[in-house]
């Protein structure tokens, strides 16, 4: 049985796109060589830069001080075209060239006029002044309202580099100076890496999958579900290694069937010529019970597997089958809810079990309310399936991330600067000292819930759960950020706005005007890792490769690194040494490439001495076993289970977990289940007919990027792309270009639209990271001018389970914009801020 196979072509499939010139290639690289020929190569010096970015390896060529060119590395297997766009981030009009302080903040004092935050109305000041200000107002609010006053657990996607990781630098400097409250998980992950340690004994989704070889070798049936790997392994969390290129490459050559159950027919769709599912947004779990129920009920469960690997299978078996709530879970009751023919999951359930398949998921179908359910169903799905731990089969959670399933190499693991040897006095209220017995000095709970923020400003001493525990959340008076747009990632931007008014003051570290720094109270400008010296690993998984990351011009305007602004902050608090220990960058670089070298060493490798390497102009390549070209996820357990026991309270995959059951959450149950979200696409309560797909962009890395030219690629009438089906493009009188506002209880935003029919009826497109430009910021819910979806996505939280973002949960309503076009500002210094 085959899908949909409309076959389209792809742009940018193209390897080396963005290369610019072959004469440019000339220099020699050794992926494949000894570590030593590197030094060798260190003699064939060339005018080009070596450096390293989210976007992979490249070189870049100074000319006058000037970046002007900037060239992929020529061992990269598909460099990304955002590239181009790095070399903008340097010099784009959206630059903040001085420190800034609100006018009303400055003159008034904390907490002044907290509506006139994103109007833009800011005042230069010196560098001491600005840090004078900083470090005041950490001890004013330490004083007054405790360390847990001050949120410091800044999430975002900052730069790549051991050193120069401003995020870490901030804990360190905020845990040398007196403490912060801090953040627990992220915005990627964070429903399934609470529930996946209660499953399968391990966070899962940041663990290597089984590698590309052998998926080339043994899968028969290779399912995308919510898994977009051609466009989401364009970067790295580390420099981007794009090995999951050369993966899809062989799989595409191997001829291996491909299903993409997906709202929309991927780029990893069509680039292997896939067949597509469409299922309605948000019902991916009710479509995998629908696909167990029928493997259970035309025997095709594999019974041996589920007795030996598994706990839990006959109280899940209740609920699949009925006995538990009188709702038999088939074919037919799925196909109600997700839109899928039953006929059509009757047969994946058919194929999958007939064949060897890998089921590589995806992190979206865990963005959404109750989104723990969905790795827990799948990881139950392929139990019954029995492939787990089988070359080729069972399940992969990051094959579109970070290129994982590319091999990992045996290298050492260049340590990185850490929040400080301090010890943390995080969490002591006002007035108290450590060690103090009096109740009223208990250490409060200093971590929250990464997306709570919102909540704790709006709700402080709201107990709320989380994973087991209760969680009081902390009254914050002071919120500092670096390394992250919080005016992009988190969702429900009018609610986030009533939010911070209740604020005292919020310090943004950024190189750009970002939403988040014109929402500022004093906004410091810091250096691109372009303007300094850093050092970083090459792949998160492949780990192949330690990469210099050079300098390659000097600081733009009045920039300064994140490490310089906090070594003088806590020099005014009297802990400068505490912080820097002595050591400058070149210091801590050296140091790290240093412990490094001991430790391959010991791995047997000889890795040339730090002078040799940093002035080689050349990635150190590491040797790579073919016990890992063919890893095999689950091996060892599948071979035995009791020696190589998972790390869940049974030591099996648990399909059932007490330890869930003894939380008695509503919204959590102790096996997997299909609840109602709170709204979606034709759901029983939905109030507007369209679902948006918040994915993650093409030409950018969140809203990194989105200040850059790299814009003109895909920007449509200067606003954020809307994908439409051409059915829901009639109905509402929309063709190609126009500009639509969509818009929602919660918020109204300007897109471009673009019609095509790669998308699922009822279904659009708006991807997350546009920045946030609201026409009038002193005005509630105020029309974003550029296009955030984040003014329509929903800020509940998955469950009080995880207590995750939920930012592919919206429905909205899309009519063509006819009043006057308001211009988009957002990408240019605010006005009065020059
Ligand atoms: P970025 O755009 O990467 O977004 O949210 P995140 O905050 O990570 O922001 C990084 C910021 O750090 C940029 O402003 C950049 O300029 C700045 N920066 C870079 N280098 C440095 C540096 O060296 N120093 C300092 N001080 N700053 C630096 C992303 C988040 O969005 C994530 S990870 C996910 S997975 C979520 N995804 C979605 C989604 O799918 N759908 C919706 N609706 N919403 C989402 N939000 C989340
Ligand atoms: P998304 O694009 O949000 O990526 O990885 P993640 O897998 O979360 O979603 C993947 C696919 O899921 C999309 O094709 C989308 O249409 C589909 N989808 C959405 N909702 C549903 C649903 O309800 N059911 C089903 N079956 N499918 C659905 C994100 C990962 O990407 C992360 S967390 C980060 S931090 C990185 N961010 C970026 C980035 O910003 N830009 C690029 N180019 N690459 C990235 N890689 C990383």
């Amino acid at each position: 049985m085959s899908f949909d196979k409309t076959k389209i072509t792809l742009p940018d499939m193209n390897r080396r796109s963005f290369l610019k010139s072959s004469a440019m290639l000339t220099m020699v690289g050794a992926a494949s060589g000894s570590l030593l020929s590197r030094g060798a190569q260190a003699q064939s010096a060339s005018k080009l830069t070596m450096s390293g970015s989210h976007w992979g390896v490249f070189r870049g060529r100074v000319d006058h001080g000037r970046l002007v060119e900037v060239t992929p590395w020529e061992h990269d297997p598909h460099p990304t075209p955002m590239l181009e766009g790095m070399m903008d981030s340097i010099y784009s009009p959206s630059r903040i060239k001085y420190p800034m302080v609100r006018r009303a903040w400055l003159e008034k004092g904390p907490g002044a006029d907290p509506e006139g935050r994103g109007t833009g109305d800011f005042v230069r000041v010196s560098w001491d002044k600005a840090i004078d200000l900083v470090a005041g107002e950490l001890t004013r609010v330490r004083k007054k309202y405790g360390s847990n006053g001050i949120f410091g657990g800044s999430y975002g996607w900052k730069s790549v580099g051991k050193f120069h990781n401003c995020r870490t630098l901030l804990r360190r400097m905020l845990k040398t100076t007196g403490g912060f409250v801090n953040s627990l998980g992220d915005y990627s992950t964070g429903a399934a890496q609470v529930i996946l340690p209660h499953v399968v004994g391990s966070l899962e989704v940041y663990e290597q999958c089984t590698s590309w070889d052998v998926v080339r070798d043994n899968t028969k049936t290779l399912v995308f579900w919510g898994c977009n790997p051609v466009n989401t392994d364009q970067i790295g969390w580390l420099i981007a290694d794009h090995g999951a290129f050369v993966g899809l490459e062989e799989v595409k050559k191997a001829g291996i069937r491909v299903i993409c159950i997906d709202p929309i027919k991927t780029e990893t769709c069509q680039y292997l010529d896939g067949e597509w599912l469409a299922p309605r947004p948000q019902t991916d779990v009710a479509m995998m019970l629908g696909i167990a129920h029928t493997l259970y009920a035309e025997k095709l469960h594999d019974e041996e597997v589920l007795k030996k690997y598994t706990v839990g299978f006959d109280k899940f078996l209740a609920y699949l089958i009925g006995k538990e709530d009188g709702t038999p879970k088939t074919a037919e009751w799925a196909s109600k809810i997700c839109g899928i023919d039953a006929d059509i999951i009757k047969q994946l359930a058919r194929d999958f079990a007939k064949n060897r398949t890998m089921i590589a998921a995806g992190w979206s179908i865990q963005r959404q309310h109750h989104g723990e359910q969905s790795h827990w169903m799948l990881v139950t799905l392929c139990s019954m399936l029995g492939q787990i731990g089988l070359p080729g089969g069972g399940f992969g959670f990051s094959y579109h991330y970070c290129s994982g399933g590319s091999p990992t190499a045996t290298s050492p693991i260049l340590g990185g600067i850490t929040d400080g040897p301090a010890a943390p006095a995080t969490d002591l209220p006002a007035g108290c000292h450590p060690g103090s017995t009096e109740s009223a000095c208990q250490p409060k709970s200093n971590s929250i819930p990464v997306c709570r923020l919102v909540e704790a400003l709006l709700h402080p001493g709201r107990t709320i759960k989380y994973n087991g525990s209760d969680i009081v959340l902390p009254e914050i008076h002071m919120v500092y950020w670096a390394g992250g747009n919080p005016f992009s990632h988190q969702q429900d931007r009018n609610e986030m706005v009533e939010a911070w008014k209740k604020l005292d003051t919020f310090v943004v570290h950024d190189f750009q005007w970002t939403a988040s720094a014109r929402h500022a109270d004093i906004v410091l400008p810091v250096t691109t890792s372009y303007e300094r010296n850093d050092i970083e690993q090459l792949g998160d998984y492949a780990l192949s490769h330690i990469v210099p990351m050079k300098k390659l011009v000097e600081p733009m305007y009045e920039a300064r690194s994140d490490f310089d602004i906090f070594s003088d902050i806590c020099e005014r608090l009297g802990k400068r040494e505490e912080y820097t220990e002595g050591m400058n960058e070149m210091d801590w670089i050296k140091s790290f490439y240093e412990s490094a070298r001991l430790e391959s060493r010991a791995k047997g490798m000889e890795m040339p001495v730090f002078d040799t390497f940093w002035q080689s102009e050349e990635a150190l390549g590491f040797p790579v076993k073919e016990a890992q070209k063919q890893f095999v996820r689950y091996a060892d357990f599948r071979e035995d289970p009791l020696l190589n026991a998972l790390g869940t309270p049974s030591g099996k995959i648990e399909i059932y977990s007490l330890n869930i059951e003894k939380m008695h959450y509503d919204d959590c149950p102790p096996h997997p289940t299909w609840m109602e979200p709170i709204e979606r696409l034709d759901g029983p309560t939905t109030k507007y007919p369209l679902h948006i797909a918040s994915n993650h962009p093409i030409y950018r890395l969140h809203s990194q990027l989105c200040g850059t030219k790299l814009r003109e690629k895909y920007a449509i009438g200067g606003r954020e792309p809307c994908w439409i089906n051409p059915k829901d493009a009639e109905a509402r009188g929309l063709k190609d270009g126009d500009i639509a506002r969509a818009y929602n209880d919660r918020g109204q935003i300007l897109v471009g639209i673009k019609v095509t029919d790669v998308i699922r009826p009822g279904v659009i497109r708006i991807n997350e990271g546009g920045w946030y430009d609201p026409v009038n910021p002193r005005e509630p819910h105020s029309l974003c001018r550029y296009g955030d979806v984040n003014n329509l996505t929903t800020s509940v939280s998955t469950s009080k389970l995880a207590q995750a973002n939920c930012g592919q949960t919206a429905v909205v309503e899309i009519e063509k914009f006819t009043s006057t076009l308001p211009p988009v500002e957002v990408f240019v210094e605010p006005r009065k801020a020059g």
